[in-house]
């Protein structure tokens, strides 16, 4: 049977990444084969393709150029990382997926969310994550958390205003498909955000108890 994809979501600051290592680490102690990937990136074409979305070399990137690199992107990964971890059993644990392109490029940059529905149904075929853990903070909050950074990349450099809209996104998907995306509360203390995903992947995998 192919194994589970869970995937973590939210603006930049929620915690993703600090969550991704310690969902991997309760999976492992658990018995569990697990991988961690992200997105864009994952295989070093994918990296390649993230290089170029992040860099502010381009600030004038049309939003169409960058919705089709991202699923170039997504098809790479999917192909040569996912899809085989998937098939030979190792659950695959990845930092944001196609939720940030309808956040992002949907909601962030406007591009109609049914241009973005032919390209997941391209790409994907039928795959979906079975489980996603989208890390909800209030966008203030959230941005605090990243201000120590040296420097920005080209989506951080983005505007309050944009923020809110890929905020008002994650909300709108998060209500249209309550089973597989479930809200966490990441405004709280790092130790009780990592209760409530615990919590919710004990009880969405019981055997894992
Ligand atoms: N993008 C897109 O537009 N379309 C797409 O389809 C995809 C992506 C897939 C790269 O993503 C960019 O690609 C992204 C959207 C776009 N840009 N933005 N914005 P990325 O995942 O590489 O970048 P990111 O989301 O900006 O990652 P991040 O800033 O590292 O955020 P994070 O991983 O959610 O946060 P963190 O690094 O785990 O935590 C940040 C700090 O906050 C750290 O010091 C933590 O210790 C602290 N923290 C975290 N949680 C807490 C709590 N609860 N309390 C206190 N402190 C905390």
């Amino acid at each position: 049977m192919t194994a589970p994809l869970i995937t973590l979501e939210g603006i930049e600051g929620v915690g993703k990444s600090t969550h991704l290592a310690g969902v991997q680490q309760y999976l492992q102690r658990c018995g569990v084969s697990v991988v961690t990937t992200r997105e864009p990136g994952g295989p070093p074409l994918s990296e390649a393709v993230r290089g170029l979305l992040l860099s502010t070399d381009y600030p004038a990137m049309h939003a169409d150029t960058e919705l089709l690199l991202m699923f170039a992107a997504r098809a790479e990964h999917l192909r040569h990382t996912i899809e085989p971890l998937r098939a030979q059993g190792t659950w695959v644990l990845c930092d944001r997926f196609t939720d940030s392109t309808y956040a992002y490029q949907g909601g962030g940059r406007g591009i109609p969310l049914a241009r973005i529905q032919t390209l997941e149904d391209w790409v994907q075929g039928p795959l979906r994550p079975d489980l996603t853990l989208w890390l909800d903070a209030e966008v203030s909050t959230a941005l605090q958390r990243t201000q120590k950074r040296a420097a920005a990349d080209r989506f951080e450099q983005e505007t309050l205003a944009f923020f809110a809209r890929v905020q008002a996104a994650y909300q709108q998907r998060a209500h249209a498909e309550p089973h597989r995306i479930i809200r966490i509360d990441a405004n709280l203390p790092l130790a009780q955000v990592q209760a409530q995903i615990i919590s919710c992947l004990s009880q969405r995998f019981p055997a894992l108890a």
